[in-house]
């Protein structure tokens, strides 16, 4: 029988176990937002899971709205880059990047040249910023033109090809929590009415063209897509979820990707407050490999996997404090608590200082 612990093949990526590593984004990156070595040690110590896939990754300087989150633009990122997947690699494990692009969730004091951010509408998120200067409400965005859309969907596909060239076994496009992507997909921020906006097919379009285009740059069976249907992180949703994503989710069987990683829920809400969505729906219509996420514990997990309504499951909270999660999970240890207070702050404190068995 086929549970958490059985190998996987995801397109081309082959996993030791359906135990994956959420992509967390950490705020560890150095000068010029370039991963150091402690950031390739961090990922080297959760080496164990079947699949890592990185914190989010901006693909270019426009794609940033935090403080130090590395990029996959400048030649000194990919080398860092570079080091986080030799390590990785060494310690026998596998490891995609999350490609992101945050629209409008960002600031002009964190874009070049006090740039304005872009999105496809001009409405600004409720809400506040942290720009490195203390927080600060959100601007209202730029609507992109339609003439600047190939470029964007060219530059996804260039941070295809970087993290390919720096030895990643695949990439995630992140079209969920209300980033770029999903502000185009979800129908609050997308107001647009050319052939990016308006009908559920037309505000997908964005997405499926930026997929066929890291498709074609390295290979579909090393694509992965990140989606939240419901999630209400910065300030979006949909005004009929369950269609919009049975939609998306059928366009993508042609396509073949390696895996869907569906982020079920919204933020850290308790099951129990989850706006409705029939996750089933969507694992019955995708016909390709599913990663769910989002409260799961051993236990939830093992029956997701076991029952077939997952081919893994991805974790967070838990990865990031127990480094050998797959081995607690395989004896039944205790767990470690994450320290929240250092979730996006303290270089090694609640980073690569989480022990684990055996010291
Ligand atoms: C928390 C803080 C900063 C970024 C996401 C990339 O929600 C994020 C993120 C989460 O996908």
């Amino acid at each position: 029988m086929t549970d958490l612990f059985s190998p996987a093949r995801f397109g081309a990526i082959d996993l030791a176990n359906r135990i994956v590593m959420s992509s967390l984004t950490r705020c560890r990156a150095g000068e010029g937002d370039v991963p150091t070595p402690l950031v390739a040690e961090y990922y080297r110590q959760r080496a164990t899971a079947g699949l890592i896939l990185t914190e989010a990754t901006p693909i270019c300087p426009e794609a940033h709205g935090y403080p130090r989150t590395p990029g996959i633009h400048s030649d000194a990122q990919m080398a860092g880059w570079s080091r986080v997947t030799e390590a990785v690699h060494k310690a026998g494990g596998r490891i995609a990047m999350q490609l992101w692009h945050v629209g409008r969730i960002s600031h002009p004091d964190l874009l070049p040249g006090g740039a304005q951010p872009v999105a496809p509408s001009a409405l600004r998120p409720a809400g506040q910023v942290f720009t490195g200067q203390g927080m600060k409400d959100f601007v209202t965005p730029r609507a992109l033109e339609t003439g600047e859309i190939p470029e964007l969907v060219r530059t996804y596909a260039r941070a295809a090809r970087h993290a390919r060239d720096v030895g990643f076994d695949g990439i995630e496009v992140h079209a969920g929590n209300g980033y770029l992507l999903d502000q185009f997909l979800r129908s609050s921020t997308n107001r647009r009415t050319d052939a990016y906006g308006g009908s559920k097919e037309k505000r997908a379009r964005l997405l499926l063209e930026v997929l066929d285009a890291v498709c074609t740059a390295i290979g579909n069976d090393r694509v992965g897509l990140r989606l939240s249907p419901v999630s209400t992180f910065n300030d979006i949703e949909d005004e009929a979820p369950q269609e919009t994503f049975e939609y998306l989710v059928g366009e993508l069987n042609s396509r073949k990707l390696a895996f869907l990683d569906l982020l079920q829920g919204t933020g850290g809400a308790p099951r129990d407050q989850w706006p409705p969505f029939d996750y089933d729906r969507l694992r019955a219509i995708y016909a390709g490999n599913l990663i769910r996420n989002n409260g799961y514990d051993f236990a939830g997990a093992q029956e997701a996997v076991t029952g077939g309504g997952a081919d893994a499951i991805a974790f967070g909270r838990l990865l990031l404090a127990n480094p050998d999660l797959v081995e607690r999970f395989r004896l039944g240890a205790p767990l470690n608590q994450p320290d929240y207070e250092k979730l996006y702050a303290g270089e090694e404190k609640g980073y690569t200082d989480y022990p684990s068995l055996g010291g």
